[in-house]
């Protein structure tokens, strides 16, 4: 696989930020790890370069001289109103527009299943779907991906969006026996996102290549991946440590899970 001179990765600190910057480092002369929390010593090919999403100047100084970005920065999970638009609607617009001005040529962007999270799971869908977001989360992935696909069309800046399922070890509950992806499979997939030649925008999902399956795989297919691993060889284990759900829990119906059952954060607060 080729390999780039720099490649920015942000949310370096995180579940998924960890294993990307042991797989990435082989691809990249060097590897610039950004994130708000803490990131350790840094290896011989490492840059550490904290900074918040939030900040436009910081983000600029950190998309200099990069090649191509992997953005897996942000909240990854629901939360209040204020937290996912700074995070992750300011943030992605300071990432796209920060790439823009420093020429950057493509970004991996760690998008959600959340942003077609009400789907149901007996809907075979595929990337070409309007988005159908299950939170104020989900809207900020999808808000991302309209970023992403007008910064493509407008200003020739290409983007991988990664719809990912579940990425743990091993699948936790029943439903991520159909949406779980492992981290072997996610360094491939986002491997061979920063490798295609030619992406455009271009959006995938991120899961591996599991018996059960809610969405059409085929666009990741295109730019190269095969999923190595399987949940159903957790199937057992899982079953055995929960039990099914009502027919008519939204966390069964829909493949967003229970993310289509969560309450709007901000009521919490109030
Ligand atoms: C996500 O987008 C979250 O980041 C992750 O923590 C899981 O909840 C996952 O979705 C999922 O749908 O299982």
């Amino acid at each position: 696989m080729s390999k780039f001179n720099r490649i920015l990765l942000t949310g370096a600190a995180g579940a998924l930020g960890k294993v990307l910057r042991v797989g990435l480092a082989p691809l990249a002369t060097h590897l610039r790890l950004s994130d708000v929390q803490p990131l350790g010593d840094a290896d011989d090919n490492e840059e550490l370069v904290p900074a918040d999403l939030a900040d436009f100047d910081a983000v600029m100084d950190l998309c200099k001289d990069v090649d191509m970005v992997a953005h897996f920065g942000g909240k990854a999970v629901e939360g209040t109103s204020k937290e996912v638009f700074s995070s992750n609607i300011t943030g992605g617009y300071n990432i796209y527009e920060a790439c823009r001005r420093n020429g950057v040529k493509r970004v991996v962007f760690a998008s959600s299943n959340h942003s077609i999270g009400y789907y149901k799971r007996t809907e075979r869908i595929d990337d070409q779907v309007p988005h159908r977001p299950d939170t104020l989360y989900g809207v900020s992935k999808a808000f991302t991906e309209d970023l992403a696909s007008f910064y493509w069309d407008k200003f020739g800046l290409e983007t991988v969006s990664l719809r990912i399922g579940s990425c743990f070890p091993e699948p936790k509950d029943r439903r991520m026996l159909a949406t779980w992806m492992s981290h072997r499979d996610l360094v491939q997939l986002v491997s061979r996102s920063l490798a295609a030649p030619y992406v455009g925008f271009h959006a995938v999902y991120g899961v591996s290549d599991n018996t059960e399956q809610f969405w059409d795989t085929s666009s990741a297919r295109l730019i190269g991946y095969r999923p190595e691993d399987n949940a159903e060889v957790y199937r057992e284990k899982v079953e055995a440590a929960t039990s099914p759900q009502e027919l008519d829990d939204p966390a069964l119906i829909y493949a967003g899970g229970m993310y289509t059952a969560f309450p709007h954060y901000d009521d919490e607060q109030t």
